[in-house]
C-alpha cells in the first residue's frame, strides 16, 4: 500500500469515528508488529519455569488446599535457571508466579497462601525478586505467569470482587520488580473454592498491563500481542499467519469450532499483528516429578520442536521445571546444552552468505530468487526469512535445485514463510537453487535465503 493509500485509510477511518480494523479489507493497511512484538519474536527461544507448591505435592494442579509449608527449595538458584537459559540461546524466562492452585511465589500483601507462609528463607523470601534480579544480572529477560484461575482465593467466582483481587496482584508484580517483558495469561478457567466460575474483566486487565508495562507483551489464547498456537505438542501450525481476526477468538479459554484453527494458522487476511508463541514441555508434565526424569525429551526430539516452532514463523517457549532443591535438573541442563550445540552445528556454515542473490517480482503475488553457491555443495536443510518488520507476506513457495547446467529438482514446498520458515529434505548436490513464491497476499518483497547440509 502506498504511503497515500494509507494515510487515506486512516484518516477514513477516523472520520468514521471507528478503528482501521473496520475498514473493508483493500484500504486497510497491511498489519505490521509493535517494535515489542518485533523484539519478542527475535528472541526465539524462551524457557519457562513451571514452579510451585506442585514442585513439592507431585501434582499438576493444585486444589489450593495445600500447606504452604510444604515449599521449601533449600538449595534454590535462580542465577542457575538464568546461566542455563543463556547457555541454551535463550533470551527470556517466564516464571509461573501463581499457578491455578493460588500460591504466590511472591509475599503478596492479598493472600496468606504464599512463600511468606512457607519455611523457605525463614518467610522472608521472595522467588519473584531472586528470579527477575538473576534474568537482569544473565542479561535475559523475564516474564510472569499469573494465572487468572485460583483455586485458593474465597473471592474466586465473586466476580467483581475477584476481578479487583486479580488487577491489585498484577499491579504488585508490575511495579515492584522492575520491566517485565512479557505477562503470560493461562486460558484454564475451572471452579473457585466455593464451586463458582468467575467472569474475567479482560479488558481492565490488558488496559492495566499497558499502563504500567507498556513495553510488555501480553499473551493469551487471545491475545491481544501474541496468541498461543492451539496446542502443547510444540508445533505451531502449518500454514502460520502472524495476523488474526481477533473475532475468531475473542477472549482467553474461548472454546469453538474454530478457535483452535483460527490459533494454528492465522489469517492472512486477519486486521490484527498476533503472533503464535509455541509452549511445550522438555518433560512430560509442566511441573517437576522425580519420576519424569527419565522421560526428558532427545536432542532429536527437541531439535524436531525447534524446526516445528521456531521454523514456522513462531518463538518457542519451553518449559524447564526446577526440581525440589530449587534447581534446573541436571540432565534437563545437559539436555539444554546439548540442544543448542547441536543447532549451532546444523546452522553453522550457510553455503549460501555472501552469494548474490538475483530477485525477480513475476507478477502482483508472485515472485523468484535464483542463487549461484559457486561450487557444487549438498544441501539438506533451508532457512527461509521475510522482513516481517514490514509485514507477512508469503502464502506458497518451492525451492528448487540444480547441478552445474543440469535440469530443477523440487527440494522443498511449503506455504507461510514469516519471521523463519525452516525445511529439512533429502541431501542433494545443487550449485544453483530457486525460490519460486507461487502466492502471496501482496507484492512479495526480497527473502533471506539459507542453505545448510543437515545431517
Ligand atoms: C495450561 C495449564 O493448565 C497448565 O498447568 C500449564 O500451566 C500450561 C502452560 O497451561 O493451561
Amino acid at each position: 500500500m502506498t504511503l497515500t493509500r494509507r494515510v487515506f485509510a486512516t484518516t477514513l477511518a477516523t472520520a468514521l469515528g471507528g478503528s482501521v480494523a473496520r475498514l473493508p479489507s483493500a484500504l486497510r493497511p497491511r498489519p505490521r508488529p509493535s517494535p515489542s512484538q518485533l523484539s519478542w519474536q527475535r528472541d526465539e527461544l524462551a524457557l519457562f519455569l513451571h514452579f510451585g507448591v506442585n514442585t513439592f505435592t507431585d501434582r499438576e494442579w493444585g486444589d489450593g488446599r495445600e500447606d504452604p509449608a510444604v515449599f521449601n527449595p533449600t538449595a534454590l538458584d535462580a542465577r542457575q535457571w538464568a546461566r542455563a537459559g543463556r547457555e541454551a540461546g535463550a533470551r527470556a524466562l517466564i516464571l509461573t508466579a501463581k499457578h491455578h492452585d493460588g500460591f504466590c511465589l511472591w509475599p503478596s500483601g492479598l493472600t496468606t497462601h504464599s512463600v511468606a507462609r512457607s519455611p523457605w528463607r525463614g518467610g522472608a523470601g521472595d522467588v519473584v525478586r531472586e528470579f527477575t534480579d538473576a534474568c537482569r544480572r544473565e542479561g535475559l529477560r523475564a516474564g510472569l505467569y499469573l494465572s487468572p484461575w485460583d483455586r485458593n482465593a474465597p473471592v474466586y467466582g465473586d466476580s467483581p470482587r475477584y476481578n479487583d483481587f486479580y488487577c491489585a496482584q498484577l499491579t504488585e508484580l508490575l511495579t515492584h520488580y522492575g520491566p517485565i517483558a512479557e505477562m503470560w495469561f493461562d486460558g484454564a478457567n475451572g471452579e473457585g473454592p466455593n464451586g463458582r466460575r468467575q467472569a474475567y474483566d479482560w479488558p481492565r486487565v490488558f488496559g492495566l498491563v499497558r499502563r504500567l508495562q507498556p513495553r510488555a507483551v501480553m499473551f493469551s489464547d487471545a491475545g491481544p500481542d501474541v496468541r498461543w498456537c492451539g496446542n502443547e505438542a510444540g508445533a505451531a501450525g502449518d500454514p502460520n499467519w502472524a495476523t488474526i481476526d481477533p473475532a475468531a477468538v475473542p477472549y482467553p479459554g474461548a472454546s469453538g469450532d474454530g478457535v483452535i484453527v483460527a490459533l494454528q494458522h492465522g489469517d492472512p487476511r486477519g486486521s490484527v499483528w498476533r503472533p503464535a508463541e509455541t509452549d511445550a514441555s522438555i518433560r512430560p508434565g509442566w511441573f517437576y516429578h522425580p519420576a519424569e526424569d527419565e522421560r526428558v525429551k532427545s536432542v532429536d526430539q527437541l531439535t524436531d520442536i525447534w524446526f516445528t516452532s521456531v521454523g514456522r514463523n513462531s518463538k518457542l517457549l519451553l518449559n524447564v521445571p526446577p526440581t525440589r532443591d530449587g534447581l534446573l535438573h541436571a540432565t534437563d541442563v545437559a539436555r539444554l546444552a546439548h540442544l543448542r550445540a547441536h543447532l549451532g552445528g546444523l546452522f553453522a556454515e550457510d553455503f549460501a552468505a555472501g552469494r548474490p542473490l538475483e530477485w525477480r517480482v513475476t507478477g502482483a503475488h508472485s515472485a523468484a530468487a535464483e542463487l549461484d553457491l559457486g561450487r557444487t555443495v549438498t544441501v539438506g536443510v533451508s532457512r527461509l526469512e521475510e522482513d516481517v518488520a514490514r509485514g507477512q507476506c508469503v502464502a506458497r513457495y518451492a525451492l528448487h535445485g540444480a547441478q552445474d547446467a543440469g535440469a530443477w529438482r523440487e527440494l522443498a514446498r511449503g506455504t507461510t514463510v514469516g519471521y523463519r520458515k525452516l525445511d529439512r529434505f533429502e541431501p542433494a548436490a545443487v550449485r544453483r537453487v530457486r525460490v519460486d513464491v507461487q502466492d502471496a497476499v501482496a507484492t512479495p518483497r526480497r527473502l533471506r535465503i539459507g542453505l545448510y547440509r543437515g545431517v
